[in-house]
């Protein structure tokens, strides 16, 4: 079966960013987050752990430890990909040190498996995460080889994946199981794309073929071996993990939101790949249901805090959100991975949604401190009950899934920018820097000039090395209702002229065509779908991709009485927040007043309004300031 993606990204390796919102946070990834990310791992125990030294009685090293390696590695990897760092590249030597000393003679390379639950292996798929963990490292070592030659790792991961493909598959004798936590699918397909050997992408296809087929392979699992799981009787576990039934068959997005991410982008990787037409339909179908009804405005996913999962249609509760932020990313890579199969920039849309929302909350602006939850509601009080994590963000969690991941998305931002075809060049990402590109037989420089998201205008400097006939095409955002084109000063027409959310520009391009884009970018008042019941009677701002929220210490406490007329002009007013100047959203609205209300908790209506000066920030850069209430939607007063 032929490869069915239309498009290939761009290389990380081949984008730089300038002066721009994104060039900021990659720089304070590099330069702030991975080393502290690095010391969190050495003083948790995390890199010791790969020496296997633990004996009885020592602190158990958690079941999927060796993934918070592994995405420090990835994410460093990237960073090496575009600025050495000698310092850094010998942490990374020696952790893969260690990683390759751990490796057992067959292959099998686990830390909680060689150790605490030795002479267990593959006996928990549901819950032990020894292919969640074989995954990342894989993507670790694509990366690491990627970024810098070396073949350690690769070579580590390969002979791991060669032993976990005798041990798993359809033939007599092997297990017929997959990973209780998907992750090893789409790493199998990076794996097999880096060396070119067909066993792991067929490998991948058959965890991805056989997941949910009947009698589900965990419901043959001991229960005794899901060591200290107490579960409730209503807990559906196999929903949970997405194995409920074939996934051709799965319409809904169910379970564990990061888990259902990983998973969905593994299948279209598989479907690419392989060019299995069901596969991608049932990838369609899931991706539908997702934005069509379980998304947060934020592009965060995952409704329920409890086993950090999907709930019901239009079930987005804002104070007991979850959108964890491995989800989000987990979103980006599905968006992206459809992105290049449909050139439909609906994906992009999302992708980018997600991107300026629910992931770069997850950070704070000086890149130390991290959200694994990413609420759209908070009230510092609130968050003390009910297993909420706390309100502000964490310099590092006990389950650390989230920090490294986000530095991995960041050191490798380039690659969601561009996509070419034979003879297109896609832009999918407005973003302040330059690209390599090759297209048409030649090469071209792209350098992007652009204050976005603060401001929607984008000069676009196409250099080829000679003259070339290909098509750029440029993403008008579907939040864009207006948007204009300009060739060397020469307008063309854009809206009626774009499919799919972008515009195509054919011509026989030269050194230093000028295109100037611009994104009309008003403040939007949006609302939410009438069944989703948390966000009747509120209103939520949006400038471009930016989604808005109110803050305890612009507004005063009590945000909850805020009122929103829906005739109130905005202003943008910009302001200082740490380093960044910032566009405050402003405008007139209401307040209920708190005087008349000594010893009673109801009465009839009669509490007066008065007019205040509301004031909006990026929902990204909320609890920068110190600890607070929030609130993304705000109760319209008409
Ligand atoms: O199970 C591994 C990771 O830990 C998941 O992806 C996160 O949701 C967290 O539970
Ligand atoms: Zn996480």
């Amino acid at each position: 079966m032929a490869n069915i993606s239309s498009l290939t990204p761009v290389s990380y390796r081949n984008v730089s960013f300038k002066d721009g919102f994104w060039a900021k946070r990659i720089e304070k990834n590099r330069k702030v987050t991975l080393p502290i990310e690095y010391n969190a791992l050495k003083t948790t125990g995390r890199i010791d752990a790969w020496k296997l030294k633990w004996k009885k009685g020592d602190p158990e090293p958690h079941i999927f430890w060796d993934s918070d390696s592994a995405k420090w590695i990835e994410a460093a990897a990237y960073s090496l990909g575009t600025h050495a760092n000698a310092k850094l590249e010998k942490q990374v030597d020696e952790v893969i040190d260690l990683i390759e000393k751990a490796q057992q003679s067959d292959g099998y390379l686990n830390i909680y498996f060689t150790t605490v639950a030795k002479g267990e292996r593959w006996t928990n798929l549901m819950y032990g995460h020894e292919l969640y963990c074989a995954g990342h490292l894989m993507e670790a070592a694509v990366a690491y080889f990627e970024a810098r030659g070396k073949r350690k790792l690769l070579e580590v991961m390969c002979r791991y994946a060669n032993y976990i493909d005798s041990v798993f598959g359809p033939e007599k004798g092997k297990i017929r199981g997959y990973g209780g936590h998907p992750e090893v699918e789409l790493a199998l397909v990076k794996l097999y794309k880096a060396t070119d050997e067909s066993r792991y992408l067929k490998l991948a296809e058959f965890f991805i073929n056989e997941r949910g087929v009947q009698p589900c392979y965990y419901d043959q699992e001991k229960e005794e071996e899901r060591k200290g799981m107490t579960l409730p009787q209503t807990f559906d576990r196999n929903k949970n993990i997405q194995a409920h039934k074939p996934l051709r068959e799965q319409e809904t997005v169910v379970g564990h939101s990061v888990r259902a991410g990983y998973l969905y982008s593994g299948m279209v990787d598989v479907a690419m790949e392989t060019g299995d037409v069901s596969l991608m339909q049932a990838c369609r179908k899931l991706w539908s249901n997702l934005t069509e009804k379980r998304m947060y405005v934020t592009g965060g996913i995952g409704s329920s805090r409890q086993f950090e999962e999907f709930t019901f249609d239009y079930d987005l509760p804002n104070e007991e959100a979850y959108a964890e932020t491995c989800a989000a990313i987990s979103l980006v890579f599905f968006a992206h991975r459809m992105l290049q199969v449909e050139k439909d920039g609906k994906y992009a849309d999302v992708m980018e949604l997600a991107l300026y929302n629910g992931v770069i909350s997850g950070v704070s602006q000086d890149g130390k401190r991290f959200f694994y939850e990413n609420r759209l509601m908070a009230h510092p009080e609130r968050t003390k009950f009910g297993g909420q994590k706390p309100i502000e963000r964490q310099k590092w969690f006990g389950c650390a899934c989230c920090p490294p991941n986000i530095a991995r998305l960041l050191a490798s931002l380039g690659q969601y920018i561009y996509s070419v075809s034979k003879k297109e060049i896609y832009v999918h990402l407005y973003v302040a820097g330059k690209a390599k590109v090759e297209v048409a037989g030649e090469t071209v420089t792209l350098k992007q000039q652009t204050n976005y998201p603060w401001e929607g205008a984008v000069a676009l400097t196409v250099n080829p090395k000679v003259e070339a006939v290909f098509a750029l095409v440029l993403r008008i955002p579907a939040w864009c209702r207006k948007a204009s084109v300009k060739v060397n000063g020469k307008r063309i027409v854009v809206n009626g002229n774009s499919k799919k959310g972008y515009v195509k520009i054919v011509r026989s391009w030269r050194r230093g065509d000028l295109v100037e884009l611009n994104l009309e970018m008003p403040i939007e008042r949006m609302e939410s779908h009438p069944s989703v019941r948390h966000n009747c009677g509120a209103i939520a701002l949006k400038r471009g991709p930016l989604v808005y929220c109110i803050e305890e210490m612009d507004n005063g406490a009590d945000i909850a009485d805020l009122r929103l007329p829906r005739k109130s002009r905005f202003s943008l007013v910009s302001k200082k927040i740490s380093d960044e100047k910032v566009p405050f959203v402003t405008a007139t609205g209401y307040r209920r007043e708190r005087s008349g209300w000594k010893g009673k908790l109801y009465q009839p209506i009669q509490t007066p309004l008065r007019e205040v000066r509301i004031k909006a920030i990026p929902y990204f850069l909320w609890n920068n300031r110190g600890n607070g209430e929030m609130r993304i939607w705000i109760t319209e007063a008409r």
